[in-house]
């Protein structure tokens, strides 16, 4: 990787902030937030898809920084739900919701439903000043536990069972989650092609 080539992280949720750092780390791409330059940009999330409003939270925080920015946008996505909350689980159940409500909301929606196949998904989308553009994606599958376990990550982790490790996201380590989630999945296909774009 160039040396100074930073990327804003344009995200202004610390989960995610979190994972999004320590991956990018160890792959050796450097961060800064928005904060760092006393940005703040309110993104509305219009997108329909993970990938457009990843895009559009990239544009916009790049247009404001002058560098090249890292969004993600992220859901989870129960097959009950026909696919919901999906792009609008941040939101789920309005807006007095905490991450707890939320969590309690599925698990109630989900009462005596026949399937709990869920899977998170994650798109990465990045924009650099002169217009050009990367993207990846990531999904990891899992089932919704009948009651919140653990108390690593955030969001959905608790409720989010991962079968082959019999716990549920919130039971792993960091290094555990990264490994294995759509996030992870999304950030190393990111820098792979991250590389080959600066090897250009
Ligand atoms: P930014 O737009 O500022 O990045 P946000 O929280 O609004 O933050 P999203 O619109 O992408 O981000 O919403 C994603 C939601 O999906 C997030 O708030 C969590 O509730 C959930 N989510 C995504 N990834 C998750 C993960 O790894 N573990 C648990 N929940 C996750």
């Amino acid at each position: 990787m160039p040396e100074n080539q930073k990327f804003v992280l344009a995200t202004h949720n610390p989960g995610k902030l979190t994972e999004m750092s320590a991956i990018l780390g160890t792959l050796g791409v450097e961060v800064v937030l928005p904060s760092d330059l006393g940005i703040t940009v309110d993104v509305e999330e219009t997108g329909e898809t993970f990938a457009e409003n990843a895009m559009l939270k990239a544009r916009a925080i790049c247009e404001a920084a002058k560098l090249p920015a890292i969004a993600d946008d992220s859901g989870l996505c129960v097959d009950a739900l026909n696919g919901g909350p999906g792009v609008y689980s941040a939101r789920y159940g309005g807006e007095g919701l905490d991450d707890a409500g939320r969590r309690m909301l599925l698990l109630t929606n989900l009462r005596g439903m026949g399937t709990r196949a869920a899977h998170f998904s994650c798109a990465i989308a990045c924009m650099f000043p002169n217009g050009d553009t990367l993207t990846a994606e990531g999904r990891c599958d899992g089932t919704i536990a009948y009651a919140p376990a653990g108390d690593g990550g955030f969001g959905y982790d608790p409720v989010f069972f991962y079968p082959n490790k019999a716990k549920t996201f919130a039971q792993l380590t960091a290094e555990e989650k990264n490994e294995i989630s759509h996030r992870g999945k999304a950030l190393r296909e990111f820098s792979e092609k991250l590389a080959t774009y600066l090897g250009k």
